[in-house]
């Protein structure tokens, strides 16, 4: 696809967004940014509610591309999680079909198989393909599979192309062992995204997000196959990280499941 030159952000203000902004502007794009929430050091921002559907309709107008990251990041109650994600991922895909968007990058999770077993050491036998079914550890796992069929849909009756990001961990560093294996450097996130802005005729492709991690164990050929090359490896952290949190530990969620603790997580109705 020709580099989409003008990129709507949702969900500018997280930490996600916050790496985005610091970093897409090197690819060539303008971006526009939304959120609900106040953009720090951005007064031009758009303050959007995804529930809004005619403002959300009137942030998409005149772009090339949607990255959309707004919407609850964790596990929420199912009405919280219904309105920010759900309903916010569908009142996006409708502006921008009615806008003739072109192309959508969606913020996925590993979330959505967050309940897939996680290999033990030295059973592994190939990394875990794309194509394994849906396994959401939480409502909002349940979320992010709706919004790849979401995308799915709006690919196969209205031509409107996404790129699904299954996200590991992306923050500025590891957190915990766990992120050992799931990592999304900032610098990776970036080329990530510009390849899935970039890559052609990707209808609806979804793809792992994550960096060059010696232990990570996701397939990372579909990524790769956009044009996607992880320049990081979490393995530079993983003296410091181990001393600190110690290696994972068997029978805990961390251990188990690829999602880790948002398996047991409950929400809160606070
Ligand atoms: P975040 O929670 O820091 O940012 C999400 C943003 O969405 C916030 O600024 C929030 O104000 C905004 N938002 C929430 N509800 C909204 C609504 N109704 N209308 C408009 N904006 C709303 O999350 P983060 O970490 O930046 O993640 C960005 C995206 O990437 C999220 O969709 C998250 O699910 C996904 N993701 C992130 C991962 C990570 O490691 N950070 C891993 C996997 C997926
Ligand atoms: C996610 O989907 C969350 O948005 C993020 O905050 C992290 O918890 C990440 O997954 C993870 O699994 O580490």
């Amino acid at each position: 696809m020709t580099a989409p030159t003008t990129v709507l952000l949702t969900g500018a203000a997280g930490g996600v967004g916050t790496l985005l902004r610091a970093s897409l502007p090197s690819y060539g794009y303008t971006l526009r940014l939304s959120d609900i929430a106040p953009v720090p050091g951005a007064p031009e921002a758009l303050a959007v509610d995804l529930q809004d559907r005619a403002a959300v309709r009137e942030a998409v107008r005149g772009v090339d591309a949607v990255v959309h990251l707004g919407g609850l990041s964790l596990e929420n109650t199912f009405d919280r999680i219904l309105a920010a994600n759900i309903e916010g991922s569908y009142n996006l895909y409708e502006a921008v079909r009615a806008e003739g968007v072109r192309r959508v990058v969606f913020a996925s999770s590993n979330h959505a198989v967050g309940f897939v077993p996680r290999p033990e050491p030295g059973q592994r036998k190939e990394d875990l393909p794309i194509e394994t079914p849906h396994r959401p550890d939480t409502y909002y796992g349940l979320s992010k599979c709706f919004g790849e069929s979401l995308a799915s849909l709006y690919a196969d009756k209205y031509g409107v192309e996404t790129v699904s990001i299954r996200i590991g961990s992306c923050f500025a560093r590891p957190a915990n062992t766990r992120m050992l294996e799931t990592w999304l450097s900032p610098a990776d996130a970036g080329r990530l995204i510009h390849a899935a802005l970039t890559a052609p005729d990707v209808h609806h492709t979804v793809v792992y997000g994550i960096s060059a991690n010696t232990r990570g164990w996701w397939d990372l050929a579909p990524a790769r196959a956009l044009g996607y090359q992880p320049q990081d490896d979490s393995e530079v952290y993983a003296a410091e990280v181990v001393a600190e949190h110690g290696e994972l530990v068997p029978g805990t969620p961390e251990y188990r499941y690829l999602g880790g603790a948002f398996t047991t997580v409950e929400p809160e109705e606070s």
